[in-house]
């Protein structure tokens, strides 16, 4: 097996860290990491296993001798540095949505289309959370029966906005039950001018608004699907609101299938053997998902299968998976093992 040399940009972060975690617990075969972070980190010290690693500045000569390089520290500086990255020689798998939509650059799901990461120019994107989830579970449905609409509404944890937005609920439910004024800074985004409490609430406003009363998240969803499918004539719609969950982003998802016939058992067998997907569906047991429960776990869970009372070819399901995993670390990971198997 050839050691690769690899970066982790944004090392520090809520999806950094767990890059990291995944690669070790994997087995990646590794000739060297380098953490890397704003000079704002630089020094700090982060350990798995017995192994301690020195957090760096991030500066384009960081990526010399690098094969590997996973960015996960926002849209801007990956604008910034991953081109200095594939000059200097390294396959940059980016988390952020820079170049999601960029028709050079692959948009990819292992279980979905890794037969696109073959004409990669040097940058692979990594899909939006809410995105890789739902495709991930609809993929076995559509090579079976075909999907020509797609209605999601999300219930999104706050560890998909960062490190930040997990302390500013944990902060706020303690200002609550110590009957304190809840300050609200972070959520529903950083640069929002507006910020509204998280505890004890729900925002229906994820990342900022744009075209169409639609926000930057929803249009993330619904242009991401249409990408990663290959198919521009799937209707999606999404509405993506933020909950007081620290991890694991649930989804209640309508699709219509193409195909005439098919049933909730058909769903459910096409589900049952797909890779990634774990169903968890029996009404008479309780035994649904729930995002407690998905925690550090790696695949995405379906439950709540249920065909439409009015719409012959209409099912709605529960889609619950942890953002940070397959949502984001794991799915990089995993499309640096194809890299490799290539
Ligand atoms: P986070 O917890 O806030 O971490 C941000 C990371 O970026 C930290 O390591 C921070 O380092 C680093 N950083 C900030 N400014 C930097 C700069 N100028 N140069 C180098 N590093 C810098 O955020 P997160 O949740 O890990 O998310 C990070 C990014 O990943 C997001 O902005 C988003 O683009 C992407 N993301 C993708 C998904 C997905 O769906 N695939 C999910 C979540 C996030 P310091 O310690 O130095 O501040
Ligand atoms: C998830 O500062 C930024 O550009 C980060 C915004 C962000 C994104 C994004 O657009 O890259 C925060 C959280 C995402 C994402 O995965 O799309």
């Amino acid at each position: 097996m050839i050691m690769k040399n690899i970066a982790i940009v944004g090392a520090t972060g809520a999806v950094g860290t767990k890059i990291l975690e995944k690669l070790v617990e994997r087995n990646f075969p590794m000739q060297s990491v380098k953490l890397l972070a704003s000079a704002r980190s630089a020094g700090t010290e982060i350990k798995v296993g017995d192994q301690t690693y020195i957090v760096e500045e991030t500066v384009p000569e960081s990526f010399e001798s690098v094969d590997i390089a996973f960015f996960s520290a926002g849209g801007s500086v990956s604008q910034k540095f991953a081109k200095e990255a594939v000059a200097r020689g390294a396959i940059v798998i980016d988390n952020t949505s820079a170049f999601r939509m960029d028709p050079e650059t692959p948009l990819v799901v292992p279980e979905v289309n890794p037969h696109t990461l073959q004409k990669h120019q040097g940058i692979i994107a990594n899909p939006n959370c809410s995105t890789i989830q739902m495709v991930a579970a609809l993929q076995p449905i559509r090579e079976k029966f075909g999907l020509k609409r797609i209605i999601v509404s999300t219930y999104q944890a706050v560890s998909g906005a960062g490190a930040e937005a997990i302390d500013e609920l944990q902060e706020q439910s303690r200002q609550f039950s110590d009957r304190k004024n809840i300050e609200a800074a972070i959520l529903p985004s950083a640069s929002a001018e507006k910020h509204y409490p998280i505890a004890f609430n729900a925002i229906p406003q994820i990342d900022m608004f744009g075209e169409a009363g639609y926000t930057l998240e929803e249009w993330k969803m619904m242009n991401e699907t249409k990408k990663i499918f290959g198919d521009d004539s799937i209707a999606v719609s999404a509405t993506c609101v933020r909950l007081p969950v620290v991890s694991g982003h649930s989804e209640s998802v309508y699709i219509e299938v193409e195909k005439e016939g098919v049933t909730v058992e058909d769903l459910h067998q096409a589900m049952a053997g797909a890779p990634g997907v774990t169903l968890q569906d029996d009404p008479s047991t309780q035994f649904y998902p729930m995002p407690l429960f998905a925690e550090d776990e790696d695949d995405v869970f379906v439950g709540r299968v249920r065909k439409d009372p009015n719409e012959a070819k209409g099912f709605h399901m529960w889609i619950v998976s942890d953002n940070l995993l397959k949502g984001a670390a794991l799915n990089s990971v995993q499309i640096a093992e194809k890299l490799l198997e290539r």
